[in-house]
């Protein structure tokens, strides 16, 4: 087989990254490890910037997301017993936030590449990459007994932290920076009305707690938990219990209990591999970096990964000039880093450490307290939060 752009991956950044090609009418094939239903068994992400809504309208994806996704113009800071409200759309100049799932988003891209029949690869096994410093890489992959390869121009790794793409640059090429977090967060989903018409991030003596959500009906509730805790010691009730303990009094009354649907628990890391680019390889997405998602900023660096490399490619196919190719890495990491030290800030702000102590205690409520009475203060939180805006 032979194509211009092989994507690996068919998570959020490959489903894009194939819809903007597409969209150009450059010849892509996407090659995923799993099955689209276990693709989208995955509960992740649930907060959408304005520049990944518009990547997706951009590509034609958008309806159901505006018909059936809740635009929010602020989140309430909970500490101490109260509640305090970051008015986004007031301090962003007029920007807000889409709620709606990143199960719904690559849903509507699945589909909308299904219905284009755009050639997509499932259950891929034993997918490797090769010649990625010639004119000609190549991927091979097997499905049952059959060894398949595909010659193209590009290679996009979109697969992930766990993906074989930054797995196969020579270790002496990459540099990468990463940061553990001694926690991590035990989400779960109820088929319950939120709580609270936004989100809630709560920090309290016992702990981080996140209240999301996914429609007006289905609920997504995160904990801080103890990285040695098992999904199979929380119960339904120990769950409520706890997340009611981390929230003011007003919402952990108004909370409305009900079976989890799902129930993970999901580590925390700041990751970033360097460069993004090796030869005809490009990483996008989780294959080159992962942030702590306490401030929703994972899928959303996903997208403007996949927006720069899109019309990158697109630039050097139409307009036959290789300057988006050139700088694409340079571009995509001054964003990155930006979000990740956002991400890294609001988790170190708002969960309790082994370490933090009497005396971190009291700087974290100094801050809390310093912020939510800093107009400036608060006005780099929502600038942040909303999305900084892409650089060309
Ligand atoms: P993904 O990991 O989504 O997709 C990579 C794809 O590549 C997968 O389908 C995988 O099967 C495939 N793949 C892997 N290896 C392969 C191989 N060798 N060959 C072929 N295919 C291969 N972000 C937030 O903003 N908020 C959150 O609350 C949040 N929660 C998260 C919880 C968890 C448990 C995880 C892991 C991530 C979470 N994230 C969250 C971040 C998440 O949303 C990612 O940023 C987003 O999935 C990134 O999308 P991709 O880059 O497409 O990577
Ligand atoms: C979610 O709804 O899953 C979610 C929302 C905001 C975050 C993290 C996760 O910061």
């Amino acid at each position: 087989m032979r194509t211009q752009v092989a994507i690996i991956g068919a998570g959020p950044s490959g489903l894009l990254l194939g819809a903007l090609l597409a969209k150009a009418g450059i010849d892509a094939v996407i090659v995923e490890q799993r099955s689209a239903e276990y693709v989208l068994g995955r509960i992740r992400a649930g907060v959408l910037e304005q520049v990944t809504v518009d990547l997706l309208d951009g590509v034609g994806v958008g309806a159901r997301m505006h018909r059936e996704g809740l635009p929010h113009d602020g989140f309430d800071l909970c500490f101490g017993g109260a509640r305090h409200r970051v008015d986004l759309l007031g301090l962003s100049g007029g920007k807000r936030v889409m709620v709606y799932g990143q199960t719904e988003v690559t849903r509507d891209l699945m589909d909308a590449r299904q219905a284009a029949g755009l050639a997509t690869v499932y259950d891929a096994a034993d997918v490797s990459v090769h010649d990625l410093h010639t004119a000609s890489p190549r991927v091979r992959y097997r499905t049952g007994d059959e060894v398949h390869e595909i010659a193209c121009d590009f290679i996009a790794g979109c697969d992930g932290f766990h993906g074989v793409c930054r797995q196969s640059v020579p270790p002496g090429d990459l540099r990468t920076y990463e940061k553990v977090y001694p926690f991590g967060w035990l989400g779960v989903l109820s088929r319950t009305p939120p709580v609270s018409h936004e989100l809630i991030y709560a920090s309290s003596d016992r702990g981080f707690a996140l209240c999301s959500m996914r429609s007006h009906t289905l609920s997504r509730y995160y904990v801080q938990c103890s990285l040695d805790d098992k999904v199979e010691q929380w119960s339904d009730a120990r769950f409520w219990d706890e997340l009611k303990r981390r929230l003011d009094a007003t919402a952990a009354a108004a909370l409305v209990t009900g079976p989890s649907i799902e129930k993970s628990i999901a580590p925390l890391r700041s990751f970033v591999a360097e460069p993004m680019r090796f030869g005809r390889l490009f990483l996008a997405g989780d294959a080159a970096h992962i942030v702590p998602p306490t401030g929703a900023k994972g899928l959303n660096l996903a997208a403007t990964d996949v927006g720069y490399l899109g019309h990158a490619l697109i630039e050097h196919y139409r307009d036959r000039s290789d300057e988006g190719i050139e700088c694409y890495s340079e571009r995509a990491l001054a964003r990155v880093w930006k979000a990740e030290r956002f991400s890294w800030w609001m988790t170190s702000l708002l969960h309790r450490f082994p370490d933090t102590g009497e005396f971190g205690a009291k700087m974290q409520r100094a801050e809390l307290e310093y912020l939510v009475g800093s107009h400036a203060a608060m006005a780099s939180l929502a600038e942040n939060y909303v999305g900084l805006p892409m650089v060309a």
